[in-house]
């Protein structure tokens, strides 16, 4: 009987739990399978390798002699080896950057490691990359400029099919890839031509020949840049984007929207930050010196991942075809900031208690899994989420990820820190969360923490909460 009654108690408070999580509605637009898989990456890096690195430029002629590719001990199995030990999910290379020069043997260009003399015309650079993210477990995505300061037929509408043909080319010999990245630069070509690229048919390509990679550009059709090279998303910052009437390159929207987003915007369409390890793009001997530090690395996370963005982190190979010593001690380093700062969650220590003002069940706050959530109802303003640990704890940093197959909804929240008696010791304010927000602020010795979400599109759903102690370095600073 005792065995019969609590099995009924568990029963209804499982399709309790159920009902009130099917009774909310998603908020539309909503993420694809693809670009929930790809939020979910956080991290990876990007390698700019090509002509550019032997001739110390960051934007190549085009008429750089083959030869000049001559990497001496190339290693992508290093390259991944490091990655991997970073904690980053893949490695994005630009097969093809503004140059011209392809990084694997193209039968539509004759500027190609095919026409050098490295490895007598045998190398394949994307192949080894592809081989090595398999041996190691990563992603592999792909970076391929429109813009192409060598091709003959740049500049005449002949040059969108030998885009097209390319970007076919290595689907079918190096795909899948979890990312294609389209750069918006462009310039002029060869004897100064200009070009009206076809982004329509080079979206049809991908879509046809690449349905699980998401597309990368100035606006999508996946994921769309953040406005800047540094590596910054917008405090607030909506994965929510109109591209009506938009084009990359010069037609994109202004970098501040691309910044932030647009609220009610008509296209879930993410933002991505990408920055250099270095000042550069491409390696410079002379920038070993300027590699970004363990403790900058980490700030470039909290303002890229911490704000419902991905951090896509250029980490350039040298004239060896090798990443150096300095680029891989910073990329440890880092690595141990975050394992260090994120080991220990104070949400879920022994004797912690997570309640709402309405008692609401709060297990699905810290079950690791983002899509299971908290419906805080209609009455959201009054039903905070309460934090309660057993001993005084001190606090610095807060984690919120919202359900976003459920569609992005929450526009402003509180987290307050209270004392003993419930009195509040520090308030913070904060807008979007998105599928990760990661709030720093100087230590407190906390009793309590308080949530309030205070403003909402729909109503509001929060998927995980975690409560960190970082390092005082590391807080953020604006
Ligand atoms: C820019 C390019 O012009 C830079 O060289 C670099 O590749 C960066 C990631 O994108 O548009
Ligand atoms: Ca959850």
């Amino acid at each position: 009987m005792k065995f019969l009654t609590s099995s009924l108690f568990f029963l209804l408070l499982v399709f309790g739990q159920a009902r009130a999580q099917n009774s909310v509605k998603p908020l539309p637009p909503l993420p694809s399978t693809k670009q929930e898989e790809w939020h979910d990456m956080e991290f990876y890096l990007f390698a700019h390798f090509g002509p550019n690195t032997f001739t110390n430029l960051e934007w190549g002629q085009g008429t750089e002699q083959e030869d000049i590719f001559n990497p001496t001990a190339l290693d992508c199995r290093q390259w991944c080896r490091i990655a991997k030990a970073a904690g980053a999910k893949g490695i994005i290379i630009t097969a093809k950057h503004h140059d011209g020069f392809c990084l694997w043997p193209s039968k539509y260009s004759a500027h190609t490691v095919a026409q050098s003399k490295w490895r007598n015309g045998r190398g394949d650079v994307i192949r080894e990359l592809k081989e090595a993210c398999k041996e190691y477990g990563l992603k592999m995505g792909i970076y391929l400029s429109p813009w192409d300061r060598n091709h003959p037929k740049y500049g005449t509408a002949a040059y969108n099919d030998v885009f097209v043909n390319m970007m076919k080319e290595v689907v079918d010999r190096y795909g899948p890839f979890f990312e294609f990245w389209w750069d918006g630069a462009n310039g002029e070509g060869p004897n100064g031509k200009k070009m009206i690229y076809d982004w329509k048919k080079f979206k049809l390509t991908l879509k046809m020949m690449a349905p699980n990679t998401v597309v990368f550009s100035d606006i999508g059709p996946d994921i769309h840049w953040v406005g800047n090279e540094s590596g910054l998303a917008g405090k607030t910052n909506w994965s929510l984007l109109d591209t009506a009437g938009f084009q990359p390159g010069i037609g994109a929207p202004s970098t501040d929207t691309l910044n932030r987003g647009n609220e009610n915007g008509h296209v879930w369409l993410p933002a991505e930050c990408d920055v250099s390890i270095r000042p550069g793009w491409f390696y410079h001997k002379e920038e070993d010196s300027a590699v970004k530090t363990p403790t900058q690395l980490f700030g470039l996370y909290l303002k890229s991942v911490g704000r419902n963005s991905t951090l896509l982190l250029n980490v350039p190979p040298d004239r060896r075809g090798l990443y150096t010593a300095f680029d891989s001690a910073a990329l440890m380093g880092f690595k141990e900031l975050r394992d260090q700062s994120f080991a220990y969650s104070l949400a879920r220590k022994k004797g912690t208690k997570i309640t709402t003002a309405l008692h609401i069940e709060t297990k699905n706050l810290t079950d690791k899994n983002a899509q299971t959530y908290l419906s805080l109802g209609t009455n959201y303003n009054s039903n905070p989420i309460e934090i309660k640990f057993r001993e005084p704890e001190i606090v610095n940093c807060i984690v919120l990820q919202e359900p976003t197959r459920m569609g992005q909804r929450i526009r402003s929240f509180t987290v307050e820190v209270l004392g003993d008696e419930g009195t509040s010791i520090y308030k913070v304010d904060a807008t979007t969360i998105g599928h990760k927000r990661i709030l720093s602020f100087p230590k407190q010795l906390a009793s309590r923490i308080r949530i309030t979400i205070t403003d909402s599109k729909a109503i509001p759903l929060l998927g995980e909460l975690d409560v960190f102690k970082i390092d005082d370095s590391l807080v953020e600073k604006d």
